[in-house]
C-alpha cells in the first residue's frame, strides 16, 4: 500500500516537473519568436538603404557590413565600366556574398572582425541580386540586395 502511494506521489511530482519544463520552454520559444519576427521584419524593410555611385568616377569603393539578416545597403547602383571594390565585414556570425550575373566574383566568405575585399569591373548592365551564400538562420533567404549596373 505504501509503495502504491509512493509511486503515485512520485508520478505526480514527475508530471508536474515535466509540465513546468514544458511551460518554461514554451515561454522561451515565444520570446525567440518575437525577436525573430522583429528581425525578419527589418530584413524586409531594408530597401531604404541604397548606395548610388558617382557616375563621373572610374573607381568606386563600398564598405558594407553583413549581419542577421541584412547588408548595410539593400541596393547598390554603379555604372558600366566602373571598377568596383566592395569591402565586406560581418557584425555577427559568418555570412557569404555572391552576385548573380557576376559568377566570376565567386562566393565570398564574410567573417566577423575581418575584411573580405572583392574587386571587379562592372562590365554587364542589368539588375542583379547579391545574396548571402552561407546559411545564417531563419532570415537567410531574405539576406540579399539588388545590384544595378546602369549604362553610361
Ligand atoms: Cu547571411
Amino acid at each position: 500500500m505504501n509503495r502504491m502511494i509512493m509511486a503515485g506521489v512520485t508520478g505526480g511530482i514527475i508530471t508536474v516537473a515535466i509540465f513546468m519544463v514544458f511551460i518554461s520552454m514554451q515561454q522561451r520559444i515565444d520570446e525567440s519568436d518575437e525577436i525573430l519576427g522583429t528581425r525578419l521584419q527589418n530584413a524586409n524593410e531594408c530597401y531604404e538603404d541604397v548606395f548610388k555611385a558617382d557616375s563621373s568616377k572610374d573607381t568606386i569603393e563600398i564598405t558594407m557590413h553583413a549581419y542577421q539578416w541584412r547588408f548595410d545597403y539593400c541596393s547598390i547602383t554603379v555604372y558600366e565600366g566602373q571598377t568596383v571594390t566592395i569591402m565586406l565585414e560581418s557584425l555577427d556570425i559568418p555570412h557569404g556574398f555572391a552576385i548573380d550575373g557576376y559568377p566570376e566574383i565567386g562566393s565570398i566568405h564574410i567573417s566577423p572582425n575581418a575584411q573580405s575585399v572583392i574587386k571587379f569591373t562592372a562590365d554587364k548592365t542589368g539588375i542583379f541580386t547579391y545574396f548571402c551564400t552561407i546559411f545564417c538562420g531563419e532570415g537567410h533567404p531574405l539576406h540579399m540586395g539588388q545590384f544595378v549596373v546602369q549604362s553610361v
